[in-house]
């Protein structure tokens, strides 16, 4: 098929000079502008890992994370999700679920290098790659530097390249646009490849769960239920003022998306502004003990993210997520960067200790942000009391 070749900025303009003159893009004009993405996830990630570094681990029920009562579950093993056992599950839950499951610490700058690995081969092929986490991108293909016209054949090449390099299996979508290609990747895991074709994707989108849309979480999905929408073609019925009224902007979303489209950029971020991770947990915690050995692995995690050489940061904010969906941050910045486990835990330790964790909490986040050389007048508080601290130790 003979497509058009815009540049990504062009391309994002000609959107917006659409959308100015108040034109409705329909598919067919969309299938004119046609890009060529990739979204690929490694399958299992951290337990795959685990599994090709320790013989005893492999064909088994096996999870990343803490066996304490009071541990979750990072990743699960594809032996362990037939028992149901999946990410941020309670381990007392998992052990409940798969009595003979094996636990195993996280080994966070191992998946880090793995990544590094990973990412490497995607920049092969072109500087249009966007990081979401540790094992999964986005890429535009549509111009590469070997001028293969097949995506399809890009995929699989990578898919190659990655067992060879790593002996761990990715999955790949491939489609016109982020959210076909992210739903694509995930439809034939593990070891898949899934094509989402754009003469097609309209027509896949209207049997697709509304659970599996971009922005769809717990909360919009039950409200969606509530006004009858279960699948996209339901969802199709509904007017874009319609969608706006009742989901402000990402109304506006839906409704792109219900018909199989999605204008967002594969935007490789050249610039990190901050770093981070975060966790939901399966069930809504008040315990600080717990809450504390979350942060330890979500510290871990993102420390595991950062790389050392290309990433300073000096302020480090804890996210939390209340039961009723309110989120609070607490920020903390020192003087000298974040670089190391230790600093983010007692830091991450410290944000947390202060906390009301009686309305129960849902969701703990840590990020570590970079700085201008210019402080912020709304840090300096804080810096004086680590001065302050400091005169003392002194
Ligand atoms: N992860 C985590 N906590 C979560 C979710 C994920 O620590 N709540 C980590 C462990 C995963 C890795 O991130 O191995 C990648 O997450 P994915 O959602 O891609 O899950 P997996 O790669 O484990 O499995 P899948 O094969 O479904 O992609
Ligand atoms: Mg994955």
């Amino acid at each position: 098929m003979q497509t058009f070749q815009f540049h990504p900025y062009l391309y994002k303009t000609f959107l917006f000079y659409l959308r100015s003159q108040n034109s409705q893009i329909t598919p067919s004009a969309y299938y004119l502008m046609v890009r060529k993405i990739i979204h690929i996830d490694m399958d299992a990630f951290f337990a795959s890992i685990e599994q090709r570094d320790n013989e005893a681990f492999r064909g088994k029920p096996l999870a990343v994370g803490y066996a304490e009562a009071r541990g979750v579950v990072a990743a699960a093993s594809y032996e362990a999700r037939r028992y149901g056992v999946r990410s941020a599950m309670p381990s007392k839950t998992a052990l409940k679920k798969c009595p003979h499951l094996i636990f195993t610490h996280g080994r966070y700058d191992v998946y880090k290098s793995v990544s590094n690995e990973i990412m490497e081969i995607f920049q092969e092929y072109t500087d249009l790659v966007e990081p979401l986490s540790l094992d999964e991108a986005f890429l535009d293909v549509t111009e590469n530097r070997f001028g293969i016209s097949s995506a399809t054949e890009i995929a699989k090449e990578i898919k190659q390249k990655i067992f060879e390099k790593t002996n761990l299996t990715a999955s790949a979508g491939v489609s016109y646009n982020k959210f076909l290609a992210k739903i694509a990747s995930d439809y034939r895991k593990p070891d898949g490849l899934f094509i989402i074709r754009p003469k097609d994707g309209e027509q896949f989108v209207e049997t697709l769960e509304i659970e599996r849309f971009f922005g769809v979480g717990k909360v919009t999905a039950e409200a969606m239920h509530q006004m009858g929408i279960k699948t996209g073609s339901d969802l199709k019925q509904f007017s874009e003022a319609q969608l706006t009224q009742a989901f402000g902007k990402a109304g506006h979303t839906f409704y792109l998306n219900a018909r199989g489209i999605d204008d967002r950029l594969v935007e490789p971020d050249r610039e990190r502004k901050s770093m981070g991770a975060e966790l939901t947990f399966e069930h809504d915690i008040d315990s600080l003990e717990q809450l504390q050995l979350i942060l330890h692995e979500v510290a871990e995690d993102v420390i595991g993210r950062i790389d050392k050489r290309d990433f300073i940061g000096r302020t480090v904010t804890l996210k939390i997520k209340y039961a009723d969906f309110q989120i609070i941050t607490r920020s903390k910045t020192g003087f000298v960067p974040v670089t190391t486990f230790e600093q983010l835990y007692r830091i991450g330790l410290e944000l947390l200790a202060p906390i009301d964790t009686s309305p129960k909490i849902r969701l703990l986040g840590l990020t570590i942000k970079r700085n201008d050389n210019r402080i912020h007048p709304a840090d300096a508080y804080q810096l004086k009391i680590q001065f302050e601290e400091w005169k003392n130790e002194r």
